[in-house]
């Protein structure tokens, strides 16, 4: 039996009794000691978080395989990376079946484009994936000019921002329990993988030419 405490005020407590049916008030004088008091915060604030959860929940646009993927990969975040979980939470709002990966920062909600190549690689990869361009989301939000012009790639986007993401994506890895293999790829990238014909800038060029 459960007994959420409530104090109305310095002198008269209140009390709701879990039994198998209902909630019911009652005088605490009138509870047999036997009972666990817990206070109000300890059951509402789980609560908020299990609505807080549900309330933001991620849109996943793409095929029913796709979305069961997808899934998987936030509740791996959810149970394992819970503080990361919540920056995905605030910077993705949709997750969308796409030819090529990549981050829509400036898009309302901000769109991660991810590939099935990159969603289907593992649980685990596509997890850390999906950290990584919270990442870049949340760094545009950082960096976003107060004229409500886009942010300059460079800020979200440019060399120094990916090995940024590469290193939170790291750190996510090995809360998720990513494989040696996973984390020592990612380890080896130095934020330049992206720069396609190597012209030393990150554009539209590159963009095309990913096969990831
Ligand atoms: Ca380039």
């Amino acid at each position: 039996m459960i007994i959420i405490e409530k104090t109305y005020n310095k002198s008269v407590k209140f009390a709701c009794a879990k039994n198998a049916h209902t909630w019911t008030p009652l005088p605490l004088r009138h509870l047999p000691q036997r009972y666990v008091r817990i206070k109000m915060k300890n059951i509402l604030i789980p609560l908020l978080l299990i609505y807080g959860t549900n309330a933001s929940a991620i849109t996943i646009e793409g095929n029913s395989k796709y979305k069961t993927q997808v899934k998987k990969c936030l509740k791996l975040l959810s149970i394992k990376a819970r503080t990361e979980y919540r920056l995905v939470k605030k910077h993705i709002g949709v997750i969308y079946q796409s030819d090529k990966s990549g981050m829509n920062a400036w898009e309302n909600p901000p769109r991660y484009l991810m590939s099935d190549r990159t969603a289907f690689y593992s649980i685990t990869w596509c997890a850390s994936t999906i950290a990584h361009d919270a990442y870049h989301s949340y760094l545009y939000q950082k960096y976003k000019p107060s004229n409500s012009k886009k942010t300059p790639y460079d800020k979200w986007g440019g060399f120094k921002a990916e090995k940024e993401a590469i290193k939170y994506q790291e750190k996510v890895m090995k809360k998720i329990g990513s494989s040696n293999h996973e984390i020592n790829y990612l380890k080896k990238l130095d934020g330049t993988h992206g720069d396609y014909n190597k012209d030393g800038k990150l554009d539209s060029t590159d963009y095309k030419k990913r096969n990831w």
